[in-house]
């Protein structure tokens, strides 16, 4: 790999993306390729901190394979693996638990959430999760982590794990900084406002998936919840426009004082036909590809393949050296 910084990121095969997914995330990791090294995975190990069924997940976990090539990931560019394939993760996760504190793991909210909607399997891995998390980032010594804003607790306590790590045994890992970009870092959902658009809700009418089809979508929108007035523009209080305003802006480039502009003297119905057509032709080619890619299962197990190998060269080396640091006899 050349001499530039390293990216690296995750997404849970937890279902279909969502537009949330889509804008906070994975939008923004392809053209990343061109500036850095990239590595991304399908973070499959995390996904079943929460219940899944076998048959599904494996569904899933292809399936988010080849959306996130869908997405513009070139495997060739980057190394694009399946986290469970780089036995590496959880080798070094058992390293990072012991050296994160129960106080910490408890602070995390979305270990708070996660467990109010799963009151009846609170398991261990989804309170370590975090650590898994760090895993990922430091068997790579990652310089930065493009995520939505939901993840940045998770990354500073990365970060916290990697300093009392360096501090125990020496100077080691690389500090990973959150790369998280402004506009549309959290999509909200279409039905509350004032929550995270999320994968695993319940309504679907809160979330756009991106493999939706354009009549879904457009009929997804116009049952947006908006609010009483009748007037398109960003302000404080008025969550269901600024949200659907932000999407837009996403999907046409266009600033929200054009946007505002354009829509003077219109009304929701209007704004939320022309929000719901611009995301379903924005999605458009990713629906294509994906199609194009999905009936193609060998090509994509020559991708996985290849990206677990390339993983694995790293991640092995990283392992090797922290098993050496916290004092265990080497293999060779
Ligand atoms: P789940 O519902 O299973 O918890 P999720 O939809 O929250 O899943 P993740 O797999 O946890 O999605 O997240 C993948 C990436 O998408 C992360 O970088 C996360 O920050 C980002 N992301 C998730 N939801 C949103 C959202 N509503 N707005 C912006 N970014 C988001
Ligand atoms: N927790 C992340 C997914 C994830 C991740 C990572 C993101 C797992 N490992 C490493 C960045 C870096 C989420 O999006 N919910």
């Amino acid at each position: 790999m050349e001499d530039k910084k390293l990216i690296f990121s995750a997404i849970q095969p937890t279902g279909t993306f969502t537009l949330g997914n889509y804008i906070g995330a994975v939008r923004n990791w392809a053209p990343l390729q061109n500036d850095y090294n990239c590595i991304y995975c399908v973070a499959d190990m995390h996904a079943i901190t929460v219940k899944q069924e076998p048959a599904k997940l494996r569904q899933n976990i292809l399936n988010s394979y080849a959306l996130l090539m869908a997405c513009g990931i070139d495997p060739e560019k980057s190394i694009l693996f399946i986290q469970s394939h780089a036995p590496t993760h959880a080798e070094l996760n058992w390293i990072l638990c012991c050296n994160t504190q129960y106080g910490e793991l408890s602070r995390m909210t979305q270990f708070k959430d996660k467990s109010q909607k799963h009151p009846d399997d609170i398991n261990a891995g989804l309170f370590t999760y975090p650590s898994l998390m760090a895993a990922d980032i430091l068997a790579y010594n990652a310089d930065l982590v493009p995520v939505g804003v939901d993840q940045k607790q998770h990354l500073e306590l990365s970060r916290n794990i990697a300093q009392r790590f360096n501090q125990r045994y020496g100077d080691f890992f690389t500090l990973p900084e959150p790369y998280i970009i402004d506009v549309g870092a959290k999509v909200m959902s279409l039905q509350d406002p004032t929550k995270k658009m999320s994968k695993s809700d319940e309504n679907p009418n809160a979330c756009i998936l991106i493999l939706d089809g354009k009549d879904t979508i457009v009929r997804k929108f116009k049952r947006a919840v908006t609010d009483s007035e009748a007037e398109v523009c960003f302000r404080e209080g008025k969550d269901g426009i600024n949200n659907l305003m932000t999407i837009y802006s996403v999907v046409t480039g266009k600033d929200f004082a054009s946007i505002e502009a354009e829509f003077a003297g219109k009304g929701y119905g209007d704004f939320k036909l022309a929000v719901g057509e611009a995301v379903a032709d924005h999605l458009e080619p990713v629906r294509t590809e994906f199609a194009r890619l999905i009936a193609d299962k060998a090509y994509l197990k020559k991708c996985y393949t290849e990206g677990a190998e390339r993983a694995m060269r790293i991640s092995t080396r990283t392992v090797a050296k922290v098993y050496h640091k916290v004092g265990f006899v080497d293999l060779k």
